[in-house]
């Protein structure tokens, strides 16, 4: 009887092992509600959270939210249900995220926000943020604006996504920023939805609107900016020249219209941290702490330093 229990105890043992053998080396579950893929910003964002996964052997679901914060919280919903071990979120707009955040966090799971942030009453929906400063990027456009045409000028705003996080900062702080500057105006500002075909036609509409009177195109991101820039060239005017152009993100196309003269400035919006996105969550894994906030450091682009910086641009 005695080593029969005694076999029974070490089968039963050995399949404990297993079991936690198994659990240590199962791979991470993570969500990613990523918002859609309106630019070439968004486009080199879901890459680099994709390869990155790859790389480390995570269990990504990926979905795309096509635009629609709805579509977003039905895909949380999803990865509540499917009890992953962590979902990252890029949230389309600031504000209506709490019910569901509530859901996932009632569920154990761990929320970390990228790109964007979000206003909640209840900081402790999210574990986390990583991403980019906004207002700092606005900032560094209104100032390089400045000093561009010396404090004089008029300026068309081609706005982000209404609502969201990046188009509100970089709103207020360009905003801000030319406040100090009596002779720069914005003389009209519209939403073109961070696309391209958003910024063309938008600008199409303000040439109409104010003809020679535009001076300055301040775009919340690249794609809008270039798409502005098409809508000039059908104008017969020169973007670069004519009209002074200013955008945010630093992608690839963007420094090379620098070096084309189409364009004149990007500030850098680093799309590129799913490295540091999962860092964070094997962290949490762990049991270790993170950062609450982390910021990505961007730089800027313009006629000084586009040409040698362009072959090392990874987006
Ligand atoms: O600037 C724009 C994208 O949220 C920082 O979204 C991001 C913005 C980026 O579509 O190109």
């Amino acid at each position: 009887m005695l080593p029969q229990i005694n076999r029974l105890f070490l089968m039963v043992i050995s399949l404990v092992a297993a079991a936690q053998v198994a659990a240590a080396g199962k791979p991470l579950r993570v969500g990613f509600a990523q918002t859609g893929a309106e630019s070439a910003w968004r486009t080199a964002n879901t890459n680099s959270m994709k390869s990155e996964a790859e790389k480390r052997g995570i269990e990504l679901k990926f979905a795309d939210g096509q635009g629609k914060q709805e579509n977003q919280i039905r895909a949380i919903r999803s990865f509540v249900a499917q009890r992953v071990d962590a979902i990252v979120l890029a949230p389309i707009v600031e504000t209506g995220w709490d019910p569901v955040l509530r859901e996932a966090k009632r569920a154990g799971i761990p929320v970390i926000l990228t790109d964007r942030s979000i206003q909640t009453a209840d900081e402790s929906l999210y574990v986390c943020f990583i991403g980019s400063d906004f207002y700092e990027e606005g900032r560094m456009a209104a100032d390089w604006v400045a000093r561009a045409v010396n404090g004089q000028g008029n300026i068309i705003e081609l706005q982000g996504t209404p609502g969201s996080a990046p188009a509100n900062e970089r709103r207020r702080a360009f905003a801000d920023g030319i406040a100090k500057h009596p002779g720069l105006k914005i003389i009209d500002s519209q939403s073109g939805d961070f696309r391209r075909a958003g910024g063309k036609e938008v600008m199409e509409a303000m040439l109409k609107k104010h003809g020679r009177a535009i001076n300055i195109v301040y775009a919340h991101n690249d794609d809008m900016a270039l798409g502005a820039t098409l809508a000039i060239e059908e104008a017969g005017l020169k973007p670069g020249r004519d009209i002074i152009m200013v955008s945010i993100d630093g992608i690839k196309e963007a420094i090379q219209a620098i070096i084309d003269g189409r364009l004149n400035c990007t500030v850098e919006c680093n799309p590129m941290f799913g490295p540091k996105v999962y860092d964070t969550i094997e962290r949490l894994k762990r049991g270790e702490k993170v950062e609450r906030k982390a910021y990505n450091k961007d730089l800027l682009f313009d006629a000084t330093n586009a040409r040698e910086m362009i072959a090392s641009r990874e987006y």
